[in-house]
């Protein structure tokens, strides 16, 4: 059965803390999918929340001290309970701060996937990278080796975002092609794309391989994507935002392998 098939099916509870921009929208598309979507901040319950969700989806794109210290206490109670965890680090490299938060939660934290545009994967791991607010900055590097690296520093799957998406445990790395440049017209297009892969890695069943979950979970988005731009490319984004909450609801694993635009590229 595809892991979209399984989302469907099992409805995997999955617990944000993501960012007060994004936080509607990513409830919409989780329950688009078939997901179901649970925000919760409070420092008395986030280690409950994690214990119980499917996967815990953590995101700093409006941080304060009270976030990351929410974002610490469900990463801890999600690894300590075997619940997938998601980063998506917003912002990394743009401040210190930013900077300084997704390299200490790193540290402290067993990741499961890391998603997010290529400056902020390389400011993760230490590697500069000019960014502007959220928005990748100029160039496009070396971003398969940037991801691989990622991957072996820390121990998890890395995607890295973009017109092209690369998808990599390290040592097997994929490129994705589905999606649409209307995506980076919407914003939280990315955030929500991190809860998405929360909810596949939610149904990848104990010890099988990840990262097919996560490459399904992309070209899903991306396809959902294409259709929503083929229907509404000629009304703008705002129409283009809501028929994305439809294809997510309405793309099935069929039209998904029909469609399905990713190859393998060289591991190390
Ligand atoms: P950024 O802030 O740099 O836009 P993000 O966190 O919003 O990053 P994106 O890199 O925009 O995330 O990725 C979100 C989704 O948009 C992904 O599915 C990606 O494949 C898709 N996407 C981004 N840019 C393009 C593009 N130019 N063409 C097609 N799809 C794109
Ligand atoms: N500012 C802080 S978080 C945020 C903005 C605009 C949303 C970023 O969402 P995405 O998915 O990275 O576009
Ligand atoms: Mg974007
Ligand atoms: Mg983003």
């Amino acid at each position: 059965m595809s892991y979209l098939a399984r989302v469907r099916t099992q409805n995997p509870l999955v617990h944000n803390i993501t960012n007060l921009v994004v936080a509607p929208f990513t409830a919409n598309g989780l329950l688009a999918l078939g997901a179901s979507p649970f925000m919760a901040y409070a420092h008395e319950e986030v280690a409950d929340v994690a214990k119980m969700a499917g996967a815990v989806v953590l995101n700093i794109g409006t941080l304060d001290d009270k976030v990351v210290q929410a974002i610490r206490l469900a990463g801890q109670s999600a690894n300590a309970n075997h619940v997938p965890v998601v980063l998506d680090p917003v912002g990394a490299g743009a401040t210190a701060y930013r900077t300084e938060t997704v390299q200490m939660l790193v540290r402290e934290l067993r990741l499961t996937v890391l998603r997010g545009n290529v400056a902020e994967v390389a400011n993760v791991i230490g590697e500069n990278w000019s960014i502007k607010g959220v928005d990748a900055g100029q160039g496009e590097g070396d971003r398969i080796g940037i991801a691989e690296r990622a991957a072996q520093k820390l121990g998890c799957v890395v995607v890295i975002t973009g017109r092209e998406d690369v998808i990599t445990n390290g040592q097997t790395t994929f490129l994705a092609q589905n999606g649409h440049a209307l995506l980076t017209q919407v914003t939280g297009a990315g955030c929500l794309l991190s809860s998405i892969i929360g909810a596949f890695a939610a149904v990848a069943p104990a010890g099988e391989e990840l990262l097919g979950s996560v490459v399904e979970a992309l070209t899903f988005y991306g396809v959902a994507a294409e259709i929503a731009a083929e229907r509404t490319a000629h009304l703008g984004p705002g129409s283009f935002q809501i028929e994305l909450l439809n294809q997510l609801a309405l793309v099935n694993p069929e039209l998904l392998a029909q469609r399905a635009q990713v190859r393998q590229v060289g591991g190390v």
